[in-house]
């Protein structure tokens, strides 16, 4: 409730005082990455590539997909967690780029990430 006071500019002023009700509607925001675009290198063993997170104000909670066709044959992603992993490492050295989109069931939001496979790269 919210208490509104009209008054005039007569000397002496009129003063009225009401109490209204104010509905304040609770609007959906849109999900949102921190980072627009985030670059991984891995190894030619390693099919896990990261977890992306998203960020919802509303707390809504966020399904994970990645929607090129021509994607979907090289990465996975988990609805539920945004976890990211090659279907298949493809063992040589490449560079990959993957958007994932991030949906609260009205609004997504996408991220970019540059996959890197290094092959021999991290061996000692
Ligand atoms: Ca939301």
């Amino acid at each position: 409730m919210v208490e509104v006071t009209a008054m005039d500019d007569d000397t002496p002023g009129l003063t009225d005082t009401q109490l209204v009700t104010v509905n304040v509607t609770n609007v959906n925001e849109p999900p949102y990455f921190n980072d627009q675009m985030l670059s991984f290198t891995i190894d030619e063993f390693t099919t896990d590539i990261t977890i992306v997170q998203a960020i919802d104000e509303d707390g809504d909670t966020l399904t994970y997909s990645i929607p090129d066709i021509s994607s979907q044959d090289i990465f996975g992603i988990d609805a539920m967690t945004g976890a990211l992993a090659f279907i298949n490492n493809p063992g040589e050295d490449s560079t990959y780029d993957v958007q994932i989109k991030a949906d609260d069931g009205e609004f997504s939001t996408y991220q970019d990430i540059t996959v890197t496979v290094e092959v021999g790269g991290f061996e000692s």
